[in-house]
C-alpha cells in the first residue's frame, strides 16, 4: 500500500503516491485560500479523488510550526491560514486513515539524512525557496525541540541593519536570502520587474542582478558556518528552488572557503532535487525504524 505525500508551501502544493520509497505519481496546484481546515483538506483530497483506496497513510510536510494543535506560521507574511491550523486532524476525519505531519525542511532533512551514508551523524538540510527553512539531525535523529521549532534557521538574525523579517526580527537570513527577499530586491532595481528565473540568467551578465544573489548566498554562506561553529555538522544539505538554482551552490561554497577551516562546512545539493520534502513527507514514518 501507498503513502498518499502532502507538501504544502506558501504558494503551492504537491501531492505524490510514494511507494517503496519511490514517488509514484505526482500534482501540484495552487495553495488555496480557505480559512477552514476541513475545506482545505477537502480541496486536497479532490485532487487526489482517483488515487483513493491506493493509499494507507497520509504523510504531511508544511511550511510553518507544528504542533499537536496544527499549523502555525513563523513568518506570517508567507502563510495565510489561521493558526493554529488542524490540518492534520482534519484530513483523518475525512479519511479516517493515520496521519502525521511536520515542518517541511524537518522533513526533509530526514529524507536526505537516509540517502546519505552509514558514518553521517549530524547534518543540517537547508531550504531556500520561499522562504529560508531547516532541519537538523544529531546523533541520527531528528531534532525538533519541545516546541517544534528546532530548525527554524532562517530566522537566525546576522544583520542588525538588515532588513526586516516577518517573523518581528531584523536581519533574518530569510529576510536577505530566500525568494522572496531575491524579489523584493530585485523589483527595486529592474523596471520592468523580472522574475527570479530571469535574475539568474541575467547575472552571467549584469552586476546588478549578480550582487542580489551574491548577497543571498553569502547569508547561506554565514548560516552554515555558524551551525558549524554551533553543532559540529559532518554535511549541509542544500535544497529548495532557489538553492538547486544554476550557480547557487557554487556561490554558497565560494563565500564557505573564504572562512576560518575550523567553520567550513561540505555543502552538497540535496538528493531529492525539488521533490525533498514531498518525499519527507512520506518519509517520516519510517524515522523510527531507521535506528
Ligand atoms: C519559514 C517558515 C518555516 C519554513 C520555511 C521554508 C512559516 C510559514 N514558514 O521560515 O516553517 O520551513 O519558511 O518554507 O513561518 P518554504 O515555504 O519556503 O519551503
Ligand atoms: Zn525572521
Amino acid at each position: 500500500m501507498a503513502t498518499l505525500a502532502i507538501d504544502i508551501g506558501g504558494t503551492k502544493i504537491a501531492i505524490g503516491l510514494v511507494e517503496n520509497d519511490a514517488i509514484v505519481e505526482r500534482r501540484q496546484f495552487p495553495t488555496p485560500i480557505v480559512q477552514q481546515a476541513e475545506h482545505f483538506a477537502g480541496t486536497i483530497l479532490e485532487h487526489a479523488t482517483d488515487w483513493i483506496g491506493q493509499f494507507s497513510r497520509i504523510g504531511i510536510s508544511t511550511t510553518g510550526l507544528v504542533t499537536e494543535q496544527g499549523i502555525s506560521a513563523i513568518n506570517p507574511d508567507t502563510l495565510a491560514f489561521p493558526a493554529p491550523f488542524p490540518l492534520a486532524q482534519a484530513l483523518e476525519k475525512l479519511t479516517k486513515l493515520p496521519v502525521a505531519m511536520l515542518n517541511d525542511a524537518q522533513a526533509a532533512a530526514w529524507y536526505e539524512y537516509t540517502q546519505l551514508d552509514n558514518n553521517t551523524k549530524n547534518m543540517a538540510f537547508i531550504t531556500v525557496s520561499t522562504g529560508v527553512g531547516g532541519g537538523i539531525i544529531i546523533n541520527g535523529q531528528l531534532h525538533s525541540g519541545a516546541t517544534g521549532l528546532a530548525g527554524h534557521v532562517g530566522h537566525f538574525s546576522i544583520d542588525p541593519n538588515g532588513p526586516h523579517c516577518g517573523c518581528g526580527q531584523i536581519g533574518c537570513v530569510e529576510a536577505i536570502a530566500s525568494g522572496t527577499a531575491i524579489k523584493r530586491f530585485s523589483d527595486a532595481q529592474f523596471t520592468p520587474n523580472i522574475s527570479n528565473i530571469e535574475l539568474f540568467s541575467l547575472a552571467q551578465s549584469n552586476p546588478i542582478a549578480n550582487e542580489i544573489i551574491e548577497q543571498s548566498a553569502k547569508a547561506i554562506a554565514t548560516l552554515c558556518c555558524n551551525l558549524k561553529a554551533t553543532l559540529d555538522l559532518d554535511i549541509v544539505v542544500l535544497g529548495g528552488g532557489v538553492g538547486l538554482a544554476n550557480t547557487y551552490l557554487e556561490r554558497v561554497q565560494q563565500h564557505i572557503v573564504a572562512r576560518p577551516k575550523a567553520f567550513q562546512v561540505t555543502v552538497v545539493p540535496a538528493k531529492g532535487d525539488y521533490d525533498a520534502c514531498l518525499l519527507g513527507a512520506a518519509f517520516q514514518f519510517n524515522k523510527e525504524e531507521i535506528w
